[in-house]
């Protein structure tokens, strides 16, 4: 089995889970999304080893092989070369550029998060219809594609009545960012190629997750996955531990009754498991709303705050003018039943596990930025904003916006950043390292 995107936040535990329960895993990943790190000035909290190390312990530890084949999605001529040549039961793809403010940084950024994810993923069913057309395809969308709509969010699809008819059609879509619009786009291709093809493939609609330890990742620093808490990558629930375990206020944008679906780093690796256990049909595209509870932002901040409260710290929270043009307070009930049908026992969110996601970043404050901690750096409506500016390195922009010129076939033009300084940034508190 193929594991796309094998080097990032779920697909590295992913890969070893599915090497733990025997199956012979093929890891891929060009590593963009160091690369990304790099050009933002961002960085996991949690150090991580590089993939060959991260292989090289794992067979050390276990015994087990997890074969990894570094490429681009995009460079149709070696996806294909490797699928023809493993010719996967299954192919599970994590490999897309995942962050909803790095799409709203500019237009550059935005082509290059369409072009990366929509691209890779159109490549990647050419190759399963041309290779294996009956390998089960298993899609990470996202929650985020539905948007908060006023009514029920269904799985995947809706029965609507119109004009005396009726039809059972895709679920209506009204996506938070450019990066989610990507995947509206995957799901529409995912799901014309088992129109036409007669491929099968599960899309997953998943909520944010949170948590990055697994029993695979205990076994060694080596095994780690990253834990993002900057406001590119870092998810909101990320950054108010990091900000709890430093004695920062709780970053909320706006008034916090945003809600979306949410779900731990264990219940993602079961759910893509029972999903592989249990195909769809030829020439299905199955949706599953993949996610286990839901919360506002309001809610998540009170579930810090209280787990603090219980060591005796008192956390406090600000309510930010909001970066992002979204819905503020708003109607939210998704339907997540078909992987409890299949058999998904949740861990949910509480008190003990957000303490152990403090405990875990409190043993790592000494490498918390707390300009990328406390401040936004990208708005919906203007782009990048200063912040962006001081940390996105000019030479690494205009080495990336030349490849997103290539890929797309035109030019793109990179506005060299100011010098350091020269945008009047005024730093937060120095952070105190609890
Ligand atoms: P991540 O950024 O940590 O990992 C993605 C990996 O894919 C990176 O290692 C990157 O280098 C690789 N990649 C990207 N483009 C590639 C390409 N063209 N070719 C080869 N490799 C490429 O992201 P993640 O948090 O692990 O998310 C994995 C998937 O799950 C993404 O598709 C994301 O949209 C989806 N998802 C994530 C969450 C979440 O909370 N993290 C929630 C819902 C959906
Ligand atoms: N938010 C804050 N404070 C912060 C950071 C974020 O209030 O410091 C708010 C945002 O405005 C938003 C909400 O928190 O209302 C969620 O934002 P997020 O950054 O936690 O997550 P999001 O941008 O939705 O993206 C994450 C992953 C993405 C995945 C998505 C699942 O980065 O890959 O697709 O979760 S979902 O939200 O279901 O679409």
């Amino acid at each position: 089995m193929i594991v796309l995107g094998a080097d990032g936040y779920i697909g590295w535990p992913m890969a070893m889970h599915l090497s733990r329960l025997g199956h012979r895993v093929v890891a891929v990943d060009n590593l963009a999304r160091r690369a990304w790190d790099e050009e933002g000035g961002t960085e996991s909290l949690v150090p991580i080893a590089t993939m060959e190390q991260r292989v090289a312990r794992w067979h050390e530890l276990t015994g087990r092989t997890i074969a990894y084949e570094p490429f681009d999605l995009c460079d149709h001529d070696a996806l294909d070369a490797c699928i023809a040549r493993w010719r996967p039961d299954a192919v599970i793809h994590f490999a897309e550029q995942r962050s909803a403010p790095f799409s709203m940084v500019d237009r550059e950024h935005a082509v290059r998060t369409q072009a990366n994810n929509i691209i890779g993923n159109l490549n990647l069913l050419f190759s399963i219809q041309a290779h294996v057309p009956t390998c089960h395809l298993i899609k990470l969308g996202s929650m985020g594609e539905y948007g908060a709509p006023n009514i029920d969010i269904e799985e995947g699809y809706i029965t609507i009545e119109h004009n005396g008819r009726s039809d059972r059609l895709p679920f209506p879509k009204v996506p938070h960012s450019f990066y989610h619009l990507s995947k509206v786009a995957d799901s529409q291709n995912i799901h014309f190629a088992c129109r036409i093809w007669g491929l099968r493939a599960t899309d997953l609609n998943q909520g944010v997750v949170y948590g990055c330890e697994t029993e695979d990742t205990h076994l060694h620093p080596d095994l780690m996955t990253r834990f993002d808490y900057d406001s590119i990558w870092g998810t909101a629930l990320n950054r108010f531990c990091v900000q709890a375990a430093t004695g920062q206020p709780l970053t909320v944008y706006g008034k916090g009754g945003q809600t979306r679906g949410y779900l731990d780093i264990r219940d993602t690796m079961a759910c893509i498991t029972l999903t592989l256990d249990n195909p769809p049909d030829e020439g299905e595209c199955r949706v599953f709303n993949q996610f286990t509870e839901q919360f506002s932002l309001n809610q998540l901040a009170e579930l810090v705050t209280e787990a603090r409260r219980q060591h005796g710290q008192e956390t406090s929270v600000v309510h930010l003018p909001n970066p992002r043009v979204e819905a503020e307070e708003h109607y939210y009930n998704a339907k997540h039943t078909r992987l409890l049908d299949l058999g998904l026992q949740p861990h949910y969110l509480g008190n003990t596990l957000v303490d152990s996601l403090i405990t875990l970043v409190a043993r790592h404050t000494d490498r918390v930025d707390p300009v990328l901690l406390e401040r936004p750096s990208v708005t919906w409506r203007a782009g990048g904003n200063e912040v962006w500016r001081q940390y996105a390195r000019p030479e690494r922009r205009s080495e990336l916006a030349s490849a997103t010129a290539e890929l797309v076939g035109r030019a793109t033009r990179v506005t060299p950043a100011p010098p350091a300084g020269a945008d009047g940034i005024h730093p937060a508190p120095a952070v105190a390292a609890s």
